[in-house]
């Protein structure tokens, strides 16, 4: 039977379990990634389970979010991180190096691996052939200690790719189109793979910019063949003899995909998923207006493909850039570990030659690594961009995480980024659109949106199309390579570094409230916000304060306060969601810190993949509503019981929730795994992994 590349590379790796669609396997994980802002808790958590050294093939521990350094924080944890890393045999790419997933992608990604990474964007290095997920910073530990990681077999859809991409238009605008059409609902448990004779016209750095923001769609991970492109990249990073060409078999099936959409609100969703998929079938709209949408692959004719954007605030908001041309633009932010290659940034320095940055805009840009500043530098395109007047960040996430350069009141920003959700870059009410480096470029020079494709006219240049490097500039001196023997390295833990707390085992009723009730779409920076707050990841307790922040009100208590109020009365704190929550990072202190203020359940009507497993992992439990409408029947501060709940975790499909403030009862589904069950019972997975399944 042909096999398409996803499912090879998982087949090579299972370790546990059975190739059935949906069902919990396990694999085995060849290398690992994690950065700062979620790798403090990941190594604390790591050395609570008493183990010596990784047992990965390789593991990176990388210093790239936390930057700022206001105040002794940031500094302890890169100290924290580096004699950790020391310490457990682990890489450590050091502060200025670059964003972990650029650098991953230069210096260690390999076709045909699996890579974990505590980190969301991690998919990133499927542009590179791998298996390249990311998950919470427990799951990233237990994988550093040589367990499996465990997934839903994925339904794999496939992305057939033809054509070429014509002048000023790029990878950025091709994943922008599948977020178009899959949008950023309803695709957990898939993995989207990219193939057709299109794929061979794009660089690695190319399908890196849409593997990464694949993230967005909420998929398990996105991937690329490894072909002669493949090669030569690894060739010209000194690594040729670590390429393997890699692709589906001859025809390998790829699955369908069925999803509900609303007829008249989700139509320009509908229309996109006519126009661009394969095999569409539409059913009859229900009582509410929804219908069932289900389709084979989506086939792109990229000689075909516009420029477009993200408007706010979402990235699958998704406008044609010709349809917003002209709109003022005050700010432009270049980088991020979507589009932050020599070749994403020399085409802008290519554009900003000899010319100024428009008077009313602020172009920031942040190359994404250490590589990719030195070889600008040498090539001379470092100082076009320094006299056309931009302001160069240094290679981290910077504004991507809201380090900074915030926009101003009103402003419109135009960034490379892939994640615009409301207030990410720390000014309320934010106008940020996500474009390619071309549209981004074209904005920084004339103050406006001025679709890219005109830049050939307006500029005088035929082509924007910049070359791959025949050969990048090596020089690994800031990657600290393990050593072979770590006995006797000293751990160093500054005072900022606090244990983070345990899960409990379920209580076996639970008596608990309604802290808060949030709407569709709810992500992981509205539970835990980054920006400023960002320094506080390595202290849950603290960070906790936060929690649901852009919710709190003026003068009334915070959720913290009401969440503590509860627990200290003995009572369970209790999260209701609709659709999709928990969408965005793998930030496991959005289920860390709920928990930590006494939250033991979360209903919704749909949880996104990592934070499900993040909730579990924490033992705090994920329920579904069976009927969604029973969403509209709770409010917040009301009295709900579950009376056999740890017989219901152990054992029941089913959960029957008692309203007690409104005196009704509504049943809820308990989607778990076997193993997710004993690990809730267990009361988290530390808990779990020490204890042993
Ligand atoms: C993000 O892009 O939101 C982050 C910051 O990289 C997160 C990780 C984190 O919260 O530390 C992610 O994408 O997982
Ligand atoms: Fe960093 Fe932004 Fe990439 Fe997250 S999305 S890893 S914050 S650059």
């Amino acid at each position: 039977m042909p096999f398409n590349l996803t499912q090879k590379i998982l087949s090579a790796h299972l370790t546990d379990g059975q190739a059935v669609s949906g069902r919990e396997v396990g694999i085995r994980i060849d290398q690992s990634l994690t950065q700062d802002a979620t790798g403090t808790t990941a190594f604390l958590l790591l050395e609570a389970m008493d183990i010596p050294r990784v047992r990965t093939e390789l593991s990176v521990s990388y210093v790239d979010h936390n930057m700022p350094q206001f105040g002794p924080e940031n500094h302890n944890d890169h100290i924290y991180l580096q004699s950790v890393a020391a310490r457990m045999g682990v890489y450590f790419s050091r502060p200025g190096n670059g964003i972990c997933h650029q650098v991953h992608l230069e210096r260690f990604a390999r076709p045909g691996r699996t890579l974990l990474g505590s980190d969301s964007h991690t998919p990133t290095c499927g542009g590179m052939g791998m298996i390249a997920i990311g998950a919470g910073g427990l799951d990233v530990a237990v994988a550093m200690g040589g367990g499996a990681f465990y997934l839903a077999w994925p339904k794999v859809i496939g992305v057939e790719l033809r054509g070429k991409l014509p002048p000023w238009v790029s990878a950025k605008d091709i994943i922008l189109r599948v977020l178009s059409i899959l949008t950023t609902k309803g695709n957990v448990g898939c993995v989207i793979e990219y193939f057709g004779p299109g794929v061979a016209g794009l660089s690695v750095p190319a399908r890196a910019t849409c593997t990464n923001m694949g993230a967005e769609l909420g998929v398990t991970t996105s991937i690329f063949p490894a072909d002669e492109v493949t090669r030569q990249f690894l060739a010209a990073q000194g690594r040729e003899t670590q390429f393997t060409p890699l692709s589906a078999d001859e025809g390998a099936a790829y699955d369908r995909l069925t999803k509900r959409l609303h007829k008249e609100k989700d139509k320009a969703v509908i229309d996109n998923i006519n126009r661009f998929c394969t095999q569409v079938e539409i059913g009859k709209p229900d009582k509410d207006g929804f219908v069932e949408v289900s389709f084979g692959r989506i086939v792109l004719d990229l000689a075909e493909l516009e420029p477009l954007a993200a408007a706010p605030s979402s990235p699958d908001n998704v406008v044609r850039v010709a349809d917003i041309a002209g709109l003022k633009v005050n700010q432009v932010a270049i980088g991020s570990c979507t589009n932050s290659s020599v070749q994403d940034m020399s085409l802008c320095a290519a554009a900003l030659h000899g010319r100024m940055v428009h008077p009313d805009v602020e172009l920031a840009i942040s190359p994404g690594s250490r590589q990719v500043l030195s070889m600008l530098a040498e090539s001379g395109r470092l100082a076009d961009m320094v006299a056309a007047g931009a302001r160069i960040l240094e290679c981290a996430c910077g504004p991507c995480i809201g380090q900074g350069f915030s926009p101003a009141d009103g402003a419109v920003s135009l960034r490379t980024f892939n994640r615009n959700f409301a207030g990410r870059s720390g000014t309320e009410g934010d106008k940020i659109y996500l474009v390619s480096p071309e549209t981004a470029i074209a904005a920084a020079i004339f103050g406006q949106v001025t679709d890219p494709r005109d830049l050939s006219n307006l500029l005088g240049f035929e082509s924007a199309k910049i070359a791959p490097p025949g050969r990048f500039r090596v020089d690994d001196r800031m990657l600290i390579p393990p050593l072979p023997d770590s006995t006797g390295v000293e751990v160093i833990r500054g005072p900022t570094i606090v244990k983070p707390p345990a899960g409990q085992p379920p209580p076996d009723r639970l008596d608990g409230r309604v802290l808060i009730k949030v709407a569709d779409k709810i992500t992981t920076d509205h539970i835990m916000p980054a920006g400023t707050l960002l320094k506080y990841r390595s202290n849950v307790p603290q960070y906790a304060d936060y929690v649901f922040n852009c919710f709190n009100e003026a003068g009334k208590p915070t959720f913290a306060q009401r969440a503590l109020a509860l627990k200290d009365a003995g009572r369970a704190g209790i999260v209701v969601a609709g659709d999709s929550y928990g969408q965005g990072s793998s930030r496991e202190h959005a289920a860390l810190c709920p928990m930590c203020l006494g939250v033991r359940a979360v209903i919704a009507k749909a949880i996104e993949r990592m934070h499900q497993a993040n909730l579990v992992n924490f033992a705090v439990l994920p329920l579904i509503f069976a009927d969604p409408a029973d969403y509209d029947r709770i409010q917040a501060g009301d009295d709900l019981l579950i009376a056999d709940l740890r017989l219901a975790v152990e054992s029941q499909e089913d959960a029957t929730v008692k309203n007690a403030t409104r005196n009704f009862e509504f049943p809820c589904k308990i989607l778990l795994a076997p193993r997710q069950r004993k690990i809730l019972s267990a009361g988290g997975l530390l808990a779990y992994t020490r204890k042993g399944p």
